[in-house]
């Protein structure tokens, strides 16, 4: 059985959309970070970084979102291509969002909503990193179908969590055709829709 520790948060939709669309049965149990409940004794125990979402399957322990969407590809055989040139591409997307669009993301709402004290530096500094990034997807999806490639993969998943969350850094997908065109694509996805619907029976996207 599976299990996933979650909120209604851009990184913890990503393993939801993943299992929904790999048709894997699994129980939802919700971590409520704004109580920080992510931070108690038990959760530590199962992820001692303190944040969401966790998975565990049949007793296997695991978070880090990027790594969980490859923990159920490769469980499944779904959504990561094994030809080499494609798979690699997963990754390069993987990678880069994890090290790159997440945390401009997450740091540009931080500043923009949450920062004890306005902080403009920090603000513009991550807002203009998330832009310049939402810009790069936008050209490459100008030649391509998805993140990766013709093929929706893992990576898509990995950035539509936080694309499908982009008011909460300030940020539009205004001007971006190419990617306004596939995040309609992947939004559009019945997977995609009841994994948001589940997550947010949790607690409505603030
Ligand atoms: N790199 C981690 C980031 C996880 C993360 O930042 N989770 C947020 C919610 S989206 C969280 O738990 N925040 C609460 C906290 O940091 O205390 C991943 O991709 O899973």
């Amino acid at each position: 059985m599976i299990e996933v520790h979650a909120f209604a948060t851009p990184n913890s939709v990503k393993v939801l959309i993943a299992l929904e669309e790999m048709r894997l049965p699994y129980e939802l149990k919700p971590v409520n970070v704004r109580k920080g409940e992510q931070k108690s004794e038990a959760f530590l125990a199962l992820n001692p970084n303190g944040k969401v979402p966790v998975l565990i399957d049949d007793g296997f322990v695991l978070a880090e979102s990027a790594a969980i969407l490859v923990h159920l590809a490769e469980k499944t055989g779904k959504l990561l291509p094994k030809d080499g040139i494609t798979h690699a591409r997963v990754f390069e997307q993987l990678f880069f969002h994890a090290s790159g669009l997440s945390p401009a993301f997450g740091n540009a709402g931080f500043f923009k909503r949450s920062s004890p004290e306005p902080q403009p530096i920090a603000e513009s500094r991550f807002k203009t990193e998330g832009e310049r990034l939402l810009g790069l997807l936008d050209t490459k999806l100008a030649s391509q179908s998805f993140v990766a490639g013709e093929e929706f993969t893992i990576a898509d998943i990995a950035h539509f969590g936080w694309i499908g969350r982009i008011a909460f850094p300030g940020l539009t997908l205004d001007g971006r055709p190419n990617l306004s065109r596939w995040f309609e694509t992947v939004a559009a996805r019945p997977a995609v829709q009841q994994a948001i619907a589940r997550v947010e029976t949790i607690v409505p996207a603030a």
